[in-house]
Protein backbone atom coordinates (compact mmCIF):
# COMPACT_ATOMS: atom_id res chain seq x y z
CA UNK A 1 0.00 0.00 0.00
CA UNK A 2 1.10 3.80 -0.91
CA UNK A 3 1.14 5.55 2.62
CA UNK A 4 -0.59 8.48 0.71
CA UNK A 5 -3.80 8.85 -1.30
CA UNK A 6 -4.91 11.64 -3.27
CA UNK A 7 -6.64 13.39 -0.80
CA UNK A 8 -3.01 14.30 0.41
CA UNK A 9 -2.31 16.48 -2.15
CA UNK A 10 -4.05 19.75 -3.17
CA UNK A 11 -7.78 18.95 -5.17
CA UNK A 12 -6.36 19.35 -8.63
CA UNK A 13 -2.72 17.86 -8.20
CA UNK A 14 -2.01 15.59 -10.85
CA UNK A 15 -0.72 12.19 -11.10
CA UNK A 16 0.56 10.90 -13.73
CA UNK A 17 2.98 7.99 -15.38
CA UNK A 18 5.85 8.62 -18.16
CA UNK A 19 7.55 6.95 -21.04
CA UNK A 20 9.59 7.91 -23.96
CA UNK A 21 8.93 6.67 -27.75
CA UNK A 22 12.43 4.65 -28.17
CA UNK A 23 12.16 2.87 -24.72
CA UNK A 24 8.50 1.08 -25.64
CA UNK A 25 7.29 2.00 -29.13
CA UNK A 26 9.34 -0.71 -30.68
CA UNK A 27 11.13 1.56 -33.68
CA UNK A 28 10.94 -0.95 -36.44
CA UNK A 29 7.21 0.05 -37.20
CA UNK A 30 5.64 2.38 -38.92
CA UNK A 31 8.29 3.72 -40.80
CA UNK A 32 10.57 5.55 -38.74
CA UNK A 33 14.03 6.47 -40.10
CA UNK A 34 17.08 5.43 -38.57
CA UNK A 35 17.86 6.90 -34.85
CA UNK A 36 21.63 7.59 -33.08
CA UNK A 37 20.57 5.12 -30.69
CA UNK A 38 20.17 2.02 -33.39
CA UNK A 39 24.20 3.04 -34.36
CA UNK A 40 24.92 3.28 -31.08
CA UNK A 41 23.34 -0.19 -30.21
CA UNK A 42 24.87 -1.43 -32.97
CA UNK A 43 28.35 -0.71 -31.86
CA UNK A 44 29.60 -3.53 -29.92
CA UNK A 45 30.49 -2.48 -25.97
CA UNK A 46 28.53 0.18 -25.75
CA UNK A 47 24.89 -0.95 -24.93
CA UNK A 48 24.36 -4.31 -22.62
CA UNK A 49 24.12 -7.65 -24.56
CA UNK A 50 24.00 -4.98 -27.57
CA UNK A 51 20.40 -4.24 -27.36
CA UNK A 52 18.46 -1.78 -29.06
CA UNK A 53 14.67 -0.49 -29.34
CA UNK A 54 13.60 -2.54 -32.57
CA UNK A 55 11.07 -3.83 -30.40
CA UNK A 56 10.98 -2.78 -26.98
CA UNK A 57 7.18 -3.19 -25.46
CA UNK A 58 5.52 -3.22 -28.83
CA UNK A 59 3.87 -0.31 -27.74
CA UNK A 60 3.36 1.09 -30.98
CA UNK A 61 0.44 -1.53 -32.01
CA UNK A 62 -0.29 -2.18 -28.27
CA UNK A 63 -0.90 1.36 -26.53
CA UNK A 64 -4.60 1.39 -26.18
CA UNK A 65 -3.90 -1.73 -23.90
CA UNK A 66 -1.40 0.22 -22.09
CA UNK A 67 -3.53 3.24 -22.11
CA UNK A 68 -6.12 1.14 -20.53
CA UNK A 69 -3.56 0.69 -17.65
CA UNK A 70 -3.14 4.03 -16.85
CA UNK A 71 -6.48 4.63 -17.09
CA UNK A 72 -7.80 1.73 -14.87
CA UNK A 73 -4.85 2.64 -12.11
CA UNK A 74 -6.45 6.02 -11.73
CA UNK A 75 -3.94 7.91 -13.38
CA UNK A 76 -4.81 11.74 -14.63
CA UNK A 77 -2.21 12.14 -17.01
CA UNK A 78 0.12 10.28 -19.46
CA UNK A 79 3.40 11.79 -20.34
CA UNK A 80 4.75 10.29 -23.29
CA UNK A 81 7.17 11.31 -26.02
CA UNK A 82 6.88 11.75 -29.81
CA UNK A 83 10.09 10.50 -31.62
CA UNK A 84 11.73 12.47 -34.29
CA UNK A 85 12.99 9.73 -36.51
CA UNK A 86 9.30 8.45 -36.74
CA UNK A 87 7.96 11.26 -37.86
CA UNK A 88 10.72 12.57 -39.99
CA UNK A 89 12.90 9.77 -40.65
CA UNK A 90 15.72 11.90 -42.49
CA UNK A 91 15.21 14.45 -39.75
CA UNK A 92 13.65 16.62 -42.57
CA UNK A 93 11.09 14.54 -44.52
CA UNK A 94 7.84 13.89 -42.92
CA UNK A 95 6.48 10.30 -42.65
CA UNK A 96 2.85 10.33 -42.13
CA UNK A 97 2.49 6.77 -40.85
CA UNK A 98 4.36 8.52 -38.22
CA UNK A 99 2.07 11.43 -37.57
CA UNK A 100 -0.67 9.05 -37.93
CA UNK A 101 0.49 7.23 -34.57
CA UNK A 102 0.79 10.41 -32.65
CA UNK A 103 -2.50 11.43 -33.82
CA UNK A 104 -4.03 7.87 -32.66
CA UNK A 105 -2.37 8.06 -29.78
CA UNK A 106 -3.55 11.37 -28.33
CA UNK A 107 -7.23 10.69 -29.68
CA UNK A 108 -7.31 7.11 -27.36
CA UNK A 109 -6.16 9.49 -24.29
CA UNK A 110 -8.76 12.19 -24.57
CA UNK A 111 -11.21 9.26 -25.23
CA UNK A 112 -9.83 7.33 -21.70
CA UNK A 113 -9.63 10.60 -20.00
CA UNK A 114 -6.44 11.19 -19.54
CA UNK A 115 -4.24 14.55 -20.15
CA UNK A 116 -1.56 14.27 -23.04
CA UNK A 117 1.63 15.55 -21.48
CA UNK A 118 3.88 15.63 -24.50
CA UNK A 119 8.14 15.81 -24.70
CA UNK A 120 8.91 16.37 -27.99
CA UNK A 121 12.59 14.75 -27.67
CA UNK A 122 13.62 11.85 -25.77
CA UNK A 123 16.65 11.70 -27.97
CA UNK A 124 16.02 9.51 -30.81
CA UNK A 125 18.19 11.53 -32.75
CA UNK A 126 17.49 10.84 -36.74
CA UNK A 127 20.95 8.90 -37.64
CA UNK A 128 20.80 11.19 -41.15
CA UNK A 129 21.06 14.56 -38.43
CA UNK A 130 23.70 13.04 -36.55
CA UNK A 131 25.64 13.05 -39.62
CA UNK A 132 25.27 16.29 -39.85
CA UNK A 133 27.02 16.91 -36.49
CA UNK A 134 23.77 16.75 -34.28
CA UNK A 135 23.31 18.43 -31.46
CA UNK A 136 27.21 20.15 -32.40
CA UNK A 137 25.51 22.02 -35.35
CA UNK A 138 24.09 25.11 -34.53
CA UNK A 139 21.80 24.43 -37.43
CA UNK A 140 19.99 21.95 -34.89
CA UNK A 141 17.97 24.60 -33.55
CA UNK A 142 16.04 25.52 -36.70
CA UNK A 143 15.49 21.67 -37.60
CA UNK A 144 14.07 21.43 -34.05
CA UNK A 145 11.71 24.27 -34.23
CA UNK A 146 10.69 22.52 -37.65
CA UNK A 147 9.77 19.07 -36.71
CA UNK A 148 7.95 20.93 -33.08
CA UNK A 149 5.94 22.88 -35.83
CA UNK A 150 5.41 19.56 -37.86
CA UNK A 151 3.91 17.51 -34.66
CA UNK A 152 2.26 19.99 -32.81
CA UNK A 153 1.15 21.45 -36.12
CA UNK A 154 -0.98 17.97 -35.95
CA UNK A 155 -1.69 17.10 -32.11
CA UNK A 156 -0.84 20.41 -30.31
CA UNK A 157 -4.22 21.38 -30.26
CA UNK A 158 -5.62 18.69 -27.88
CA UNK A 159 -2.01 18.41 -25.65
CA UNK A 160 -2.54 19.44 -22.33
CA UNK A 161 0.70 20.37 -22.18
CA UNK A 162 4.69 20.23 -23.85
CA UNK A 163 8.17 19.76 -23.44
CA UNK A 164 10.28 20.38 -26.14
CA UNK A 165 13.36 18.44 -24.75
CA UNK A 166 13.73 15.54 -22.15
CA UNK A 167 16.89 16.41 -19.60
CA UNK A 168 19.12 18.44 -21.79
CA UNK A 169 22.02 17.21 -19.43
CA UNK A 170 21.60 13.97 -20.60
CA UNK A 171 21.47 14.85 -24.46
CA UNK A 172 24.93 16.82 -23.79
CA UNK A 173 27.18 16.16 -21.18
CA UNK A 174 26.36 12.90 -20.67
CA UNK A 175 26.39 11.76 -24.51
CA UNK A 176 29.28 14.23 -25.55
CA UNK A 177 31.72 13.94 -22.81
CA UNK A 178 31.10 10.82 -20.64
CA UNK A 179 30.09 9.14 -23.82
CA UNK A 180 27.79 6.70 -21.86
CA UNK A 181 24.85 7.50 -24.15
CA UNK A 182 24.64 8.12 -28.06
CA UNK A 183 26.32 9.38 -29.84
CA UNK A 184 29.35 8.29 -27.34
CA UNK A 185 31.46 11.22 -27.61
CA UNK A 186 34.52 11.80 -25.13
CA UNK A 187 35.31 15.52 -26.26
CA UNK A 188 35.07 18.45 -23.81
CA UNK A 189 34.50 20.92 -27.60
CA UNK A 190 31.43 18.37 -28.66
CA UNK A 191 30.15 18.40 -24.87
CA UNK A 192 30.30 22.38 -24.92
CA UNK A 193 28.83 23.01 -27.84
CA UNK A 194 25.68 20.49 -27.74
CA UNK A 195 24.81 22.07 -24.09
CA UNK A 196 24.65 25.66 -25.63
CA UNK A 197 22.54 24.28 -28.63
CA UNK A 198 20.21 21.92 -26.71
CA UNK A 199 19.13 24.79 -24.59
CA UNK A 200 18.83 27.24 -27.98
CA UNK A 201 16.89 24.29 -29.73
CA UNK A 202 14.85 24.49 -26.01
CA UNK A 203 14.17 28.12 -26.85
CA UNK A 204 13.51 27.67 -30.69
CA UNK A 205 10.72 25.29 -30.27
CA UNK A 206 9.07 27.32 -26.99
CA UNK A 207 8.98 30.16 -29.87
CA UNK A 208 7.43 28.38 -32.28
CA UNK A 209 4.75 26.60 -30.48
CA UNK A 210 4.07 29.99 -29.18
CA UNK A 211 3.74 30.77 -32.72
CA UNK A 212 1.37 27.97 -33.18
CA UNK A 213 -0.95 29.81 -29.90
CA UNK A 214 -0.08 27.00 -28.08
CA UNK A 215 -0.14 27.51 -24.37
CA UNK A 216 0.89 25.26 -21.07
CA UNK A 217 4.64 24.95 -21.66
CA UNK A 218 7.50 23.73 -19.77
CA UNK A 219 10.44 22.34 -19.52
CA UNK A 220 12.06 18.98 -17.79
CA UNK A 221 15.53 19.12 -16.71
CA UNK A 222 17.24 16.24 -14.66
CA UNK A 223 17.87 16.73 -10.94
CA UNK A 224 20.68 14.27 -9.15
CA UNK A 225 22.03 16.64 -5.70
CA UNK A 226 25.56 16.77 -5.14
CA UNK A 227 26.62 15.98 -1.50
CA UNK A 228 30.37 17.00 -0.38
CA UNK A 229 32.03 13.39 0.57
CA UNK A 230 33.27 14.98 3.37
CA UNK A 231 33.87 18.43 5.64
CA UNK A 232 36.83 19.89 3.68
CA UNK A 233 36.58 23.03 1.53
CA UNK A 234 38.11 21.04 -1.52
CA UNK A 235 34.95 18.21 -1.28
CA UNK A 236 32.43 21.58 -0.44
CA UNK A 237 34.10 23.05 -3.81
CA UNK A 238 34.00 19.89 -5.94
CA UNK A 239 30.41 19.63 -5.18
CA UNK A 240 29.72 22.89 -6.15
CA UNK A 241 31.58 22.17 -9.22
CA UNK A 242 29.07 18.90 -10.14
CA UNK A 243 25.93 20.62 -9.15
CA UNK A 244 27.01 23.90 -12.21
CA UNK A 245 27.69 20.93 -14.46
CA UNK A 246 24.33 19.00 -14.05
CA UNK A 247 21.71 20.77 -12.66
CA UNK A 248 22.73 24.55 -12.46
CA UNK A 249 23.94 25.20 -16.09
CA UNK A 250 20.38 24.59 -17.41
CA UNK A 251 18.10 26.35 -14.88
CA UNK A 252 20.05 29.35 -14.80
CA UNK A 253 20.50 29.09 -18.88
CA UNK A 254 16.20 29.39 -18.80
CA UNK A 255 15.72 31.32 -15.96
CA UNK A 256 18.88 33.58 -15.48
CA UNK A 257 19.93 34.45 -19.12
CA UNK A 258 23.35 33.03 -17.99
CA UNK A 259 25.32 30.00 -17.18
CA UNK A 260 27.31 29.82 -13.97
CA UNK A 261 30.95 31.39 -13.83
CA UNK A 262 32.77 28.10 -13.23
CA UNK A 263 31.60 26.93 -16.44
CA UNK A 264 32.41 29.71 -18.52
CA UNK A 265 35.92 29.45 -16.99
CA UNK A 266 36.53 25.71 -17.82
CA UNK A 267 33.96 25.62 -21.44
CA UNK A 268 33.72 29.54 -22.40
CA UNK A 269 36.44 28.95 -25.20
CA UNK A 270 34.59 25.73 -26.99
CA UNK A 271 30.70 27.39 -26.57
CA UNK A 272 30.10 28.69 -30.38
CA UNK A 273 30.55 31.90 -31.64
CA UNK A 274 27.87 34.48 -30.41
CA UNK A 275 26.40 32.45 -27.28
CA UNK A 276 25.98 34.98 -25.51
CA UNK A 277 23.45 36.76 -27.86
CA UNK A 278 21.10 33.38 -27.85
CA UNK A 279 19.82 34.24 -24.31
CA UNK A 280 16.66 35.73 -25.28
CA UNK A 281 15.56 32.76 -27.11
CA UNK A 282 16.99 30.32 -24.69
CA UNK A 283 14.88 32.34 -22.01
CA UNK A 284 11.49 32.35 -24.25
CA UNK A 285 9.07 32.53 -21.04
CA UNK A 286 8.05 28.99 -19.91
CA UNK A 287 4.59 28.11 -17.93
CA UNK A 288 5.91 25.38 -15.59
CA UNK A 289 9.22 23.44 -14.57
CA UNK A 290 9.30 20.25 -14.80
CA UNK A 291 12.17 17.87 -12.56
CA UNK A 292 13.32 14.54 -12.85
CA UNK A 293 14.76 13.15 -9.84
CA UNK A 294 15.92 9.72 -9.04
CA UNK A 295 19.15 10.02 -6.75
CA UNK A 296 22.41 12.24 -5.39
CA UNK A 297 26.15 11.29 -5.68
CA UNK A 298 28.46 11.74 -3.00
CA UNK A 299 31.37 13.86 -4.62
CA UNK A 300 34.88 14.32 -3.75
CA UNK A 301 38.08 16.72 -4.95
CA UNK A 302 40.32 15.44 -7.30
CA UNK A 303 43.51 16.77 -8.15
CA UNK A 304 44.07 14.82 -11.47
CA UNK A 305 43.04 16.92 -14.43
CA UNK A 306 39.76 18.79 -15.38
CA UNK A 307 36.73 18.07 -14.10
CA UNK A 308 38.28 18.23 -10.54
CA UNK A 309 35.72 15.67 -8.77
CA UNK A 310 34.92 12.10 -8.41
CA UNK A 311 32.45 10.21 -7.28
CA UNK A 312 32.84 8.50 -3.80
CA UNK A 313 30.27 5.15 -3.19
CA UNK A 314 27.47 6.29 -0.83
CA UNK A 315 26.46 4.17 2.17
CA UNK A 316 22.65 4.67 1.77
CA UNK A 317 20.50 1.75 -0.11
CA UNK A 318 20.88 1.32 -3.54
CA UNK A 319 18.39 0.08 -6.37
CA UNK A 320 19.20 -1.98 -9.17
CA UNK A 321 20.85 0.72 -10.85
CA UNK A 322 23.28 1.34 -8.24
CA UNK A 323 21.89 4.60 -7.10
CA UNK A 324 21.85 5.97 -3.66
CA UNK A 325 17.99 5.89 -1.97
CA UNK A 326 17.87 9.58 -1.39
CA UNK A 327 14.56 11.49 -1.44
CA UNK A 328 15.52 14.59 0.71
CA UNK A 329 17.11 15.17 -2.47
CA UNK A 330 13.76 15.93 -4.36
CA UNK A 331 12.78 17.87 -1.19
CA UNK A 332 15.38 20.11 -1.61
CA UNK A 333 15.68 20.71 -5.42
CA UNK A 334 11.91 21.24 -5.53
CA UNK A 335 12.34 23.98 -2.21
CA UNK A 336 15.29 25.49 -4.16
CA UNK A 337 14.38 25.58 -7.70
CA UNK A 338 11.56 27.79 -6.77
CA UNK A 339 13.79 29.87 -4.20
CA UNK A 340 16.33 30.32 -6.60
CA UNK A 341 15.39 30.03 -10.07
CA UNK A 342 11.44 30.29 -11.10
CA UNK A 343 9.65 31.93 -8.47
CA UNK A 344 5.87 31.08 -8.10
CA UNK A 345 5.85 29.05 -11.62
CA UNK A 346 4.66 25.68 -11.23
CA UNK A 347 6.99 22.65 -10.88
CA UNK A 348 5.95 19.13 -11.79
CA UNK A 349 7.91 15.91 -10.75
CA UNK A 350 8.03 14.77 -14.03
CA UNK A 351 9.72 11.21 -13.91
CA UNK A 352 10.60 9.68 -10.34
CA UNK A 353 11.32 5.83 -9.60
CA UNK A 354 13.19 3.24 -9.25
CA UNK A 355 14.63 -0.26 -11.11
CA UNK A 356 14.28 -3.39 -8.86
CA UNK A 357 15.14 -6.53 -10.38
CA UNK A 358 11.31 -8.00 -10.04
CA UNK A 359 10.29 -11.51 -10.89
CA UNK A 360 6.87 -12.95 -11.55
CA UNK A 361 5.60 -15.13 -8.54
CA UNK A 362 2.83 -16.99 -8.66
CA UNK A 363 1.22 -14.89 -11.43
CA UNK A 364 2.39 -11.23 -9.30
CA UNK A 365 5.49 -9.17 -9.07
CA UNK A 366 5.86 -8.39 -5.27
CA UNK A 367 7.81 -5.19 -5.84
CA UNK A 368 7.90 -3.69 -1.98
CA UNK A 369 10.69 -2.12 -2.69
CA UNK A 370 9.71 0.20 -5.24
CA UNK A 371 6.83 1.10 -3.37
CA UNK A 372 8.75 2.19 -0.65
CA UNK A 373 10.68 4.45 -2.81
CA UNK A 374 7.69 6.07 -3.99
CA UNK A 375 6.38 6.54 -0.13
CA UNK A 376 9.76 8.16 0.44
CA UNK A 377 9.59 10.47 -2.35
CA UNK A 378 5.89 11.44 -2.18
CA UNK A 379 6.68 12.34 1.32
CA UNK A 380 9.52 14.93 0.11
CA UNK A 381 6.85 16.29 -2.15
CA UNK A 382 4.28 16.61 0.69
CA UNK A 383 6.97 18.36 3.03
CA UNK A 384 8.05 20.61 -0.05
CA UNK A 385 4.25 21.56 -0.45
CA UNK A 386 3.76 22.12 2.84
CA UNK A 387 6.71 24.76 3.13
CA UNK A 388 4.90 26.42 0.16
CA UNK A 389 6.45 24.98 -2.69
CA UNK A 390 3.94 25.48 -5.74
CA UNK A 391 3.54 21.85 -6.72
CA UNK A 392 1.73 20.62 -8.97
CA UNK A 393 2.11 17.43 -10.21
CA UNK A 394 3.83 14.06 -9.82
CA UNK A 395 4.48 11.08 -12.46
CA UNK A 396 6.43 7.84 -12.00
CA UNK A 397 8.74 6.57 -14.06
CA UNK A 398 7.62 4.70 -15.47
CA UNK A 399 4.66 2.53 -16.88
CA UNK A 400 6.34 -0.51 -17.84
CA UNK A 401 9.52 -2.18 -17.89
CA UNK A 402 11.69 -0.59 -20.67
CA UNK A 403 14.49 -0.13 -22.69
CA UNK A 404 16.84 1.40 -20.15
CA UNK A 405 19.12 2.89 -22.99
CA UNK A 406 22.99 1.41 -21.95
CA UNK A 407 21.48 -1.32 -19.80
CA UNK A 408 19.66 -2.77 -22.41
CA UNK A 409 16.06 -4.34 -20.68
CA UNK A 410 17.64 -5.60 -17.34
CA UNK A 411 16.69 -2.67 -15.48
CA UNK A 412 12.87 -2.51 -14.66
CA UNK A 413 11.59 0.37 -14.30
CA UNK A 414 7.75 -0.16 -14.24
CA UNK A 415 5.11 0.02 -12.56
CA UNK A 416 3.82 -2.92 -14.89
CA UNK A 417 6.06 -5.80 -15.76
CA UNK A 418 6.94 -6.85 -19.50
CA UNK A 419 7.83 -10.36 -19.87
CA UNK A 420 10.06 -9.37 -23.45
CA UNK A 421 9.59 -12.17 -24.90
CA UNK A 422 5.84 -12.56 -24.92
CA UNK A 423 5.66 -8.97 -24.50
CA UNK A 424 2.75 -9.91 -21.82
CA UNK A 425 1.61 -6.88 -19.53
CA UNK A 426 1.40 -7.86 -15.55
CA UNK A 427 0.92 -4.94 -13.20
CA UNK A 428 2.99 -5.23 -10.28
CA UNK A 429 2.25 -4.44 -6.74
CA UNK A 430 3.42 -0.86 -6.89
CA UNK A 431 0.53 -0.33 -9.77
CA UNK A 432 -1.78 -1.99 -7.60
CA UNK A 433 -0.76 0.44 -4.76
CA UNK A 434 -1.38 3.45 -7.06
CA UNK A 435 -4.65 2.14 -8.05
CA UNK A 436 -6.09 2.14 -4.69
CA UNK A 437 -4.06 5.26 -3.33
CA UNK A 438 -5.60 7.52 -6.30
CA UNK A 439 -9.35 6.22 -5.61
CA UNK A 440 -8.96 7.89 -2.16
O1 LIG B 1 14.91 5.64 -18.44
C1 LIG B 1 15.38 6.91 -18.13
C2 LIG B 1 14.63 7.96 -18.93
O2 LIG B 1 14.74 7.74 -20.28
C3 LIG B 1 15.14 9.33 -18.61
N1 LIG B 1 15.19 9.56 -17.20
C4 LIG B 1 15.80 8.57 -16.36
C5 LIG B 1 15.21 7.22 -16.66
C6 LIG B 1 15.86 6.15 -15.76
O3 LIG B 1 17.23 6.07 -15.98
Amino acid sequence: MLKYTRSDFPPGFLFGAATSAYQIEGHQFGGAGRAMWDDFAATPGNVVRAEDGARACDHYHRFGDDLDLLKEAGFDAYRFSTSWARVMPDGRTVNAQGLDFYDRLTDAMLERGLKPCATLYHWELPSALADQGGWRNRDIAAWFGDFTETVMGRIGDRMYSVAPINEPWCVAFLSHFLGHHAPGLRDIRAAARAMHHVLLAHGTSIQRMRGLGMENLGCVFNMEWATPADDSPEAAEAAALYDDYYNRFYLSGVFHGRYPDRLVRDLGDHFPDGWQDDFPTIQAPLDWVGLNYYTRKLIGPDNGPWPHHHEVEGPLPKTQMGWEIYPQGLHDFLMRTGAEYTGDLPIFVTENGMANPDVIVGGAVNDTARIDYFNQHLGAVRDAIAKGANIQGYMAWSLLDNYEWALGYEKRFGMVYVDFDTLERTPKASWHAFKDALAR
